[in-house]
């Protein structure tokens, strides 16, 4: 399975084709709105950064606050700000170039109010050359605006994802809410549609109350969840995608530590992504946790995350058949 000799771990994996030097990805609106912040990911040891979403035209997003850190986990509404796909595609370009000495891989990112925006886009950022396009049809932040999010629907899923297919040679990467009663029939959707993998997941809808005002911390009133709190519930979405279609999953939700991207790899992700992290663990924090998934993954005796991707599944398939762990190795944050 892996090419190495004991004793030495090789974390390369493939997305879609695309070569990245290690599975961990940053996750798209987390310094993804600037070139240098996004190269500064790189350095700092990502195998891939997303860029924010870019939509057809500039937004503002929301009022502040957007953003706030609410004990166990962040809650954000930030209301998709961009400076639409035009100036995008000079920013892509630029951190292209920033990107190729590093070795790292560059992920657009966009979202659109129809199917055949969602077209239109993809073939205009293709023309910046990222080596992926992930497909956001799963802002929990514009309903208000936009309506029903694309990816609640199997059908809507599809034919963006179709869209994009037909618009760009560029793979695509669909990107999932949690928040749907079936998590399963959007993956089936998406794949039969053409999505070379998927990310999952994007936030979980959720409310902040300020105790003694009785108001909404955001100026949005709800936001996306994410950090700790999203952790098993991305588990969960990860697990059952990968029990249902073949293409590779970036495992996203709740990563802050090596232990963290060991879970994300037994519920079947080959991609690692990380957001969060960077506000718990600072900006080091893609070097902090590639360090600890090769030395858990060296000090396990193996030289790959693809010898445990998945291992998880099992279990869940056969649940007689599976123990609670040792209590010992059962831990939790804080
Ligand atoms: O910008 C946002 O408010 C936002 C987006 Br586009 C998204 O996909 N997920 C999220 O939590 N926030």
């Amino acid at each position: 399975m892996c090419a190495l000799a004991s004793g030495s771990v090789d974390l390369s994996c493939r997305i879609a084709g695309v070569r990245l030097p290690n599975p961990l990805v940053l996750a798209s609106g987390i310094w993804g709105t600037s070139p240098s912040l996004l190269a500064r990911a790189a350095r700092s040891g990502a195998g891939a950064v997303t860029a924010k979403t870019c939509t057809p035209a500039p937004r503002r997003g929301h009022r502040n606050p957007t953003a706030i850190d609410w004990g166990y986990g962040l809650i954000n509404a930030m209301g998709l700000p961009n400076p639409g796909v035009e100036e995008e595609i000079a920013l892509l370009r630029e951190t292209a170039g920033l990107l190729a000495p590093l070795g790292a891989v560059l992920i657009a990112s966009i979202s659109a109010d129809t199917a055949e925006d969602f077209g239109r886009a993809a073939a205009r950022v293709s023309e910046a050359g990222p080596a992926l396009i992930e497909v956001n049809i799963s802002c929990p932040n514009v309903a208000a605006e936009h309506g029903e999010m694309f990816a609640a629907s199997p059908s809507a899923s599809a034919e963006a994802i179709g869209r994009v297919k037909a618009a760009t040679a560029v793979p695509c990467i669909a990107k999932l809410s949690p928040n749907v009663s079936d998590i399963r029939s959007i993956a089936r959707a998406v794949v039969d549609a053409g999505a070379d993998a998927i990310t999952a997941i994007n936030t979980m809808p959720g409310l902040v109350i300020d105790t003694e005002s009785g108001l909404p911390v955001l100026a949005n009133r709800t936001g996306g969840i994410s950090g700790p709190a999203l952790k098993p519930i991305a588990l969960r979405c990860v697990a059952e995608i990968a029990s249902v279609v073949a293409v590779p999953i970036i495992g996203t939700g709740g990563v802050l530590t090596g232990e963290d991207a060991v879970q994300m790899a037994s519920a079947g992700a080959t991609g690692i992504g990380v957001g969060s992290a960077i506000w718990y663990r600072g900006p080091d924090a893609f070097t902090l946790i590639r360090d600890e998934l090769s030395g858990w993954l060296a000090g396990h005796d193996h030289r790959c995350l693809e010898e445990i991707r998945g291992r998880t599944l099992k279990a869940l398939k056969h649940p007689s058949a599976s123990n609670p762990p040792p209590v010992p190795t059962w831990r939790h944050h804080g």
